[in-house]
């Protein structure tokens, strides 16, 4: 039988998903994005989940688009409209928070898949390459709207005219990424801060994931309304009570909601 093009494991209340053909640099295929969106999905519907990390196989992270597959240099309107728009907007609408773990390269509309998880953490080997500008496209899968909101404008066209390979400590420094670690320290720190987050309230983080992504492209009155209305929501929920009373009582909470 085939080696499935994603790999799912589950520790505890993580969920891992790596993506698997690592001899192309884990590159997107369609039959991959035909495992990974339902993998995600499967993640996003199982109550028992309340983190997920998103990795590579072997030396690369994901290299983008497989220049290889079938689908490249056709309807590519529709090749961005049928998969990595979904594929972006699933990940940001995530019920719990996903962790892009970078373990090599991240390339084209992998390294933008990698940068709209909400926490990116790289090994020190791993690099960003805005590959587009060198094959005459843009930066999709989230690019144009991602780069400029977390490094600002003059890195951002930088980074995508350039397609200059930026390493992960000057990612870091930048502030595209959260955090660069050792090699030999990326799964282990990626874990404990996956193992973290799923202790905590997910639904609160997921709502906070959303409320700045929409409070970013609004004016400062307009977004002190949201997090009103964002809060009221999360102060109804069993979540707020259990982190107050477990405050109070000074014992450690069990957060339950997602
Ligand atoms: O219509 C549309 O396609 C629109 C959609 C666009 C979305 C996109 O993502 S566009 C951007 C696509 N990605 C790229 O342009 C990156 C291409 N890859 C590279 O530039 C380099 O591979 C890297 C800089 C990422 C890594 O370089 P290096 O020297 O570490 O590795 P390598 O030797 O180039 O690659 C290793 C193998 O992976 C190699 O195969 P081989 O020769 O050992 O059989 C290489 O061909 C393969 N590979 C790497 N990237 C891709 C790929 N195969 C297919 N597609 C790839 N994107």
């Amino acid at each position: 039988m085939a080696e499935p093009l994603v790999l799912i494991d589950t520790v505890g209340a993580v969920r891992k998903l790596t993506l698997n053909r690592p001899t192309a640099l884990n590159s997107f295929t369609a039959a991959m994005h035909r495992e990974l969106r339902p993998a995600l999905d499967a993640a996003a519907d199982d109550a028992t989940v309340r983190c997920i990390v998103i990795t590579g196989a072997g030396r690369g992270f994901c290299a983008g688009q497989d220049l290889n597959d079938g689908d490249v240099g056709g309807d590519t309107a529709n090749l961005i409209e049928r998969v990595y728009k979904p594929l972006a907007l699933r990940i940001a609408s995530m019920p719990v928070p996903v962790i892009a773990m970078v373990n090599g390269v991240a390339a084209g509309a992998g390294a933008n898949f990698a940068l709209g998880c909400d926490l990116v953490i790289a090994a020190k080997s791993a690099s960003f390459i805005q590959a587009f500008s060198k094959i005459g496209l843009i930066p999709d899968c989230g690019g144009t709207w991602l780069l400029p909101r977390l490094v600002g404008r003059a890195k951002a066209i930088g980074l995508a005219m350039s397609g200059d390979k930026l390493s992960a400590e000057d990612a870091e420094r930048m502030g595209l990424i959260w955090r660069c670690v050792d090699d030999a320290a990326l799964a282990d720190q990626t874990m404990a801060l996956a193992t973290k987050l799923a202790a905590m309230p997910v639904k609160a983080l997921a709502a906070t994931r959303r409320t700045i992504d929409e409070a970013i492209m609004i004016n400062y009155a307009d977004a002190l309304s949201l997090e009103a209305r964002v809060q009221q929501q999360m102060s109804g929920q069993a979540d707020f009570r259990e982190g107050v009373a477990a405050f109070l009582e000074k014992r450690a909470p069990t957060f339950k909601d997602r």
